[in-house]
């Protein structure tokens, strides 16, 4: 039987779902194993399920000479080189389409957070310093009548223009080439330059895939572009934001507020962040509901199925670029 690798816990159906195929390893005490372990349980595996935490680099594809497909479960896929797959041979999927309501919908949680100052009021409460109401306690920003500007406009930032018409807002995108006029007319989104859409936008939403490219797309020169009172939401990948040019915008508050999801070098993130109080911070649950994350397990795991046990063509086949 084929070797399959799952590297972090999934549910069960999914590993119940690769054992009717594959002979299979997986990883389901969730165990964060240190490279050198990781490296010598795919020696022998032709198909590897990895986490976006996962780094696949040469060092990885050297120590699984077997290999002839990583199933990320993910959609993004920054953690895997795919250049340096496709030059050996090896397959790279990913998960797009199941989680974009679900990192829709919390893009939207971290905007309202961060304009609506919710984290540093349940601090302030909890704290027990709510001893009176105040007619200026906790002012914050409208999500109504604001102008939303979305850098990035595929699946994910287009959900999140659904959700913006809803809440009456105007919205504006940037990204490199238009997407169509009618998917544009449905969802009342006007295509902008990246200084328009800093200058105009009450909150600006990060919504794109990281690549050498997009390596601080947002730093100090275009904070300096945003609004006192705009909002920065992070909820693509770190490294797209400069996180020392934010933090000196939080402190000295040239922006109102931001909504962070991804960061700098994560887990870790820079410890300034902590100190503020105008920023909301999440450890990147943007697809983290049961039903996402079951959908995107098993989404790469047929992936698996497909290319390995049915010979067929990956469902979500990541070419290089
Ligand atoms: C997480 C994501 O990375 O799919 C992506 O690209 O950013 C998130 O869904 C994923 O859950 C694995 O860490």
């Amino acid at each position: 039987m084929r070797k399959v690798v799952v590297t972090r816990e999934v549910f069960k159906e999914t590993i119940d779902f690769l054992e009717a195929h594959f002979d299979v390893l997986s990883n389901q005490e969730d165990r964060l194993l240190g490279r050198e372990e990781l490296l010598c349980r795919i020696s022998d595996a032709e198909g590897i399920q990895t986490a976006g935490s996962d780094q696949v680099d040469d060092e990885f594809l050297d120590a699984a000479p077997k290999l002839r497909i990583v199933a990320n479960t993910a959609v993004g896929y920054n953690n895997i080189d795919v250049q340096a797959c496709s030059q050996r041979g090896v397959i790279v999927t990913n998960t797009p389409g199941v989680l974009d309501e679900c990192v829709a919908d919390y893009a939207f949680g971290l905007m309202i957070a961060a304009c609506r100052r919710i984290g540093e009021s349940e601090r302030y409460l909890r704290s027990g310093q709510w001893k009176a109401m105040y007619l200026k306690q906790m002012l914050g920003l409208d999500i109504n009548g604001a102008t939303l500007g979305l850098v990035g406009f595929g699946r994910i930032g287009q959900a999140i223009a659904k959700r913006a018409n809803g809440f009456g807002m105007r919205v504006l995108y940037h990204t490199r080439s238009r997407v169509s006029e009618s998917v544009e007319r449905n969802l009342n989104a006007a295509h902008v330059n990246k200084p328009q859409l800093l200058q105009e936008s009450d909150v600006v939403m990060l919504i794109l895939p990281y690549a050498k490219e997009t390596h601080h797309i947002i730093g100090e020169q275009e904070l300096s572009q945003m609004k006192s009172k705009s909002v920065l939401v992070n909820i693509a990948r770190g490294g797209i934001v400069d996180d020392r040019a934010l933090i000196k915008a939080l402190k000295e508050k040239t922006i109102f507020a931001a909504g962070l999801d991804v960061y700098e070098g994560e887990p870790q993130l820079d410890p300034e962040f902590l100190k503020l109080e105008n920023v909301v911070l999440s450890p990147h649950i943007g697809s983290a509901s049961e039903p996402t994350r079951r959908a995107m397990a098993m989404a790469a795991a047929r992936n698996l199925v497909a290319v390995l046990a049915n010979s067929e063509k990956p469902i979500n086949l990541v070419r290089p670029n």
